[in-house]
C-alpha cells in the first residue's frame, strides 16, 4: 500500500475544503467513499496487512471512513443553506414594474352612456355603413335634390353618387327595410361633414333613435327624450321643445335643456339665454315610410339625433370640439 490512510484522509479533507458547489462535493464523496473509492479500497486491502497489523488498521480506517462521511455529508448541507441565504438577498419589498393602465376615450365613454339609457328603454343598437350611397344619406330621408346639406360645401364627396354619410340616419332606412314595426332602435356611429371650427370637426359621433309602431304620438317623443336627459345630466335639468325643421320629420323640433352650468341664469356657455341645444327630433316624414314599402296610415312615428362630442362637451364643460381629436394624454387621462 503505497499510500497511508492518514494522507488519503488529509487529501480528501483538503480537495472537501475547495470544493465549490454541490456537484464538486458529490464527486469527490464517490471519489472516496463510493464503492471504488480510495478509503473502500484501502479497507479491502487491510486483509492483505500481516495478521498483527490488521486489527490496529481496521480501526483506524474505520473511523476515518466514519469522520469523512460525516464531513462530506456536513460539507453538502452547509452548501444546500448556503444557496437560501443566497435567495434570502432578494428584496422582496421592492417596488414592482408599473404596468401602464389605458382607458376609454371620453367620446367612447359618453357614447355608451347614451346607448346604455335608451337599451333600457328597449331599444336595439343598430349600425351600417360609413360609406354610403347617396339614395341612403339624402333621396330615401326626403331630402330633396336641390337641399344645401348635399352641396359639396356640406357633404365629402367620394364619387357622384357616393358619400361619407353625413349622419346615421341612413342605418334607420337600412333598419325599416329589413323588419316591419315595431321598431325601436338607436344608431351609433361616425359621421362626416365639411366643416371644420371650434365647435364642428369634419368627423364627429351621432346617435341617432328611430320608434315606429301604432299610435305613436309626439307625447312619447316628449316622454322618451324627457327620461333620456334626466337620466344622462339629472332630474332638475328641464326641457323646452322648440319648432324646427327637418326633410325626414313632420313636425320637427329642436329640445333645449336649461343650461347645465349657470341653471338658466345666463352665461357664457349658454350664450346669456339659459338654454343649451341639445337634440333634433320629430315625428317621422310620412314619405319616408312610402319609401320603404310601410303602410304610412297605419303607423306612426319618431326619430331624433344628437351630437356625442355635443353632449360630452356639455357634461364635462369642455368648449373647444378639437381636443377630443388631439389625443393629448395630459387631457384624456381626466376622464
Ligand atoms: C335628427 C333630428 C330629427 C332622424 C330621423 C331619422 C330617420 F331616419 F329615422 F328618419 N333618424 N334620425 C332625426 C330626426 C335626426 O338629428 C338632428
Amino acid at each position: 500500500m503505497e499510500r497511508t490512510i492518514e494522507e488519503i484522509n488529509e487529501k480528501a479533507l483538503k480537495e472537501l475544503q475547495a470544493a465549490s458547489d454541490h456537484e464538486a462535493i458529490k464527486a469527490l464523496f464517490t471519489r472516496y467513499l463510493g464503492r471504488k473509492g480510495l478509503v473502500t479500497q484501502y479497507l479491502r486491502n487491510i486483509s492483505k496487512l500481516p495478521r498483527d497489523k490488521r486489527p490496529e488498521a481496521g480501526r483506524k480506517a474505520n473511523e476515518i471512513k466514519r469522520t469523512l462521511d460525516k464531513a462530506f455529508k456536513e460539507a453538502l448541507k452547509r452548501r444546500l443553506s448556503d444557496t437560501f441565504e443566497k435567495d434570502k438577498e432578494i428584496d422582496i419589498s421592492l417596488p414592482g414594474r408599473m404596468t401602464l393602465q389605458g382607458s376609454l376615450h371620453p367620446i367612447t365613454q359618453i357614447n355608451r352612456q347614451i346607448c346604455d339609457i335608451f337599451e333600457k328603454l328597449g331599444f336595439d343598437i343598430v349600425e351600417g355603413p360609413e360609406v354610403e350611397t347617396d339614395y341612403y344619406n339624402f333621396e330615401a330621408l326626403n331630402f330633396p335634390k336641390n337641399h344645401p346639406a348635399r352641396d359639396m360645401q356640406d357633404t365629402l364627396y367620394v364619387s357622384d353618387n357616393i358619400v361619407l354619410r353625413t349622419h346615421t340616419s341612413p342605418v334607420q332606412i337600412r333598419t325599416m327595410e329589413r323588419q316591419t314595426p315595431p321598431v325601436r332602435v338607436v344608431a351609433p356611429g361616425k359621421v362626416f361633414r365639411c366643416d371644420s371650427d371650434v365647435t364642428h370637426t369634419p368627423m364627429f359621433h351621432q346617435v341617432e333613435g328611430l320608434l315606429v309602431d301604432e299610435n305613436i304620438s309626439f307625447g312619447d317623443l316628449k316622454g322618451i327624450l324627457t327620461t333620456f336627459v334626466h337620466q344622462m345630466f339629472d332630474e332638475r335639468t328641464s326641457l323646452r321643445f322648440r319648432p324646427s325643421f327637418f326633410p325626414f320629420t313632420e313636425p320637427s323640433a329642436e329640445v333645449d335643456i336649461l343650461c347645465v352650468m349657470c341653471r338658466g341664469k345666463g352665461c357664457r356657455v349658454c350664450s346669456q339665454t339659459g338654454w343649451l341645444e341639445v337634440l333634433g327630433s320629430g315625428m317621422v316624414h310620412p314619405a319616408l315610410y312610402e319609401n320603404v314599402g310601410y303602410d304610412a296610415a297605419r303607423y306612426t312615428g319618431f326619430a331624433f339625433g344628437m351630437g356625442v362630442e355635443r353632449i360630452a362637451m356639455l357634461k364635462y364643460g369642455i368648449d373647444d370640439m378639437r381636443k377630443f381629436f388631439e389625443n393629448d394624454l395630459r387631457f384624456l387621462r381626466q376622464f
